[in-house]
């Protein structure tokens, strides 16, 4: 994959995208955005991708969206580009996404860590939506995914002030999985990826699935979400394959199917 404004990498079962304009912080621009949604929608389809990681470097995961792309913009040009409809596709990933988070995640950049499944951030990061400073408001989710993880007190706090929280605060608040030290936050991230890697990717996409359902519907629809999950799992070579390894006390080997 050639791409402008990130790196691609595999490394085993995990594709890795690497965010990538550090004179700049990581603004996402348009460009980039499109890029990071490719990137994924590829690996999404590439059965020997099993886990998607997606970081920046040591200082940035990324500052937010680019604000020289935006300032001039008027409301039919942006309702003309319907940024949206990229964003959106991020949620259709069926594939795991962890974010390796350090240094600042705002704006739009914490908006793209809390559309990844899992975070593992170093100690330096700073996590924030300042686009009340800027005289406008989050739109990619700020306001939404945000709410629902930490609740309507902090996010009213982090919202309205434009504040950034430090990473042991996001812990606190159940914003990101784990904190490291920030030369362990990469390899931590892989080490997490490899390991959901070697799970089995059918039953790993249907918990995914059934899961974001959990978040969006009353607990009926969930369930019956679910349930058509678990009988789908058992028409899988990997049920068979789980079941049969833990019989006969050996380690499974899961094709996928
Ligand atoms: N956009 C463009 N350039 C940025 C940037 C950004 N968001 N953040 C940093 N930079 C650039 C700086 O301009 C500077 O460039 P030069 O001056 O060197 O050319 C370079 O990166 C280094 O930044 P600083 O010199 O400012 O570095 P500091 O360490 O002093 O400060 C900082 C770091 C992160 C505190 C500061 O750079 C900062 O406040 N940055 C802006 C943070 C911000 O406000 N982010 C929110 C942007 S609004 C949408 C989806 C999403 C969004 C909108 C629409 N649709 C789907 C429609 C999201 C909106 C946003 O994220």
């Amino acid at each position: 994959m050639g791409f402008e404004f990130i790196q691609t990498s595999v490394d085993g079962a995990v594709g890795i995208i690497r965010l990538n304009r550090p004179e700049v912080l990581n603004a996402l621009n348009l460009k980039m955005v499109e890029e990071i949604v490719t990137a994924l929608e590829e690996w999404d389809q590439d059965k020997a991708i099993r886990v998607i990681l997606i970081t920046g470097n040591d200082k940035a995961f990324a500052a937010g969206a680019d604000i020289d792309e935006m300032a001039n913009e008027s409301t039919v040009a942006m309702y003309q580009k319907d940024q949206f409809r990229t964003w959106d596709r991020i949620a259709k990933i069926s594939k795991p996404i962890i974010a390796a988070v350090s240094g600042f995640a705002l704006g739009g950049g914490c908006e793209l860590m809390m559309n990844c499944d899992m975070i593992i951030a170093s100690e330096t990061t700073k996590i924030g939506q300042p686009e009340v400073k800027l005289g406008v408001m989050p739109g990619a989710g700020g306001t939404v995914r945000l709410t629902k993880i930490v609740g309507k007190l902090k996010a009213m706090e982090m919202l309205l002030t434009g504040e950034p929280i430090t990473a042991e605060e996001a812990l606190q608040y159940q914003l990101v999985n784990k904190v490291v030290p920030v030369e362990l936050y990469f390899e931590e991230a892989m080490k997490l990826a490899k390991q959901i890697a070697n799970q089995p990717p059918v039953a790993v996409s249907m918990i995914k699935r059934s899961l974001m359902t959990a978040l969006d519907s009353p607990t009926e629809q969930a369930l019956k979400y679910e349930r058509n999950g678990f009988y789908l799992l058992f028409s899988s070579e990997d049920q068979t394959e789980g079941m049969s390894a833990f019989i006969e006390k050996r380690k499974p080997n899961f094709s996928g199917k």
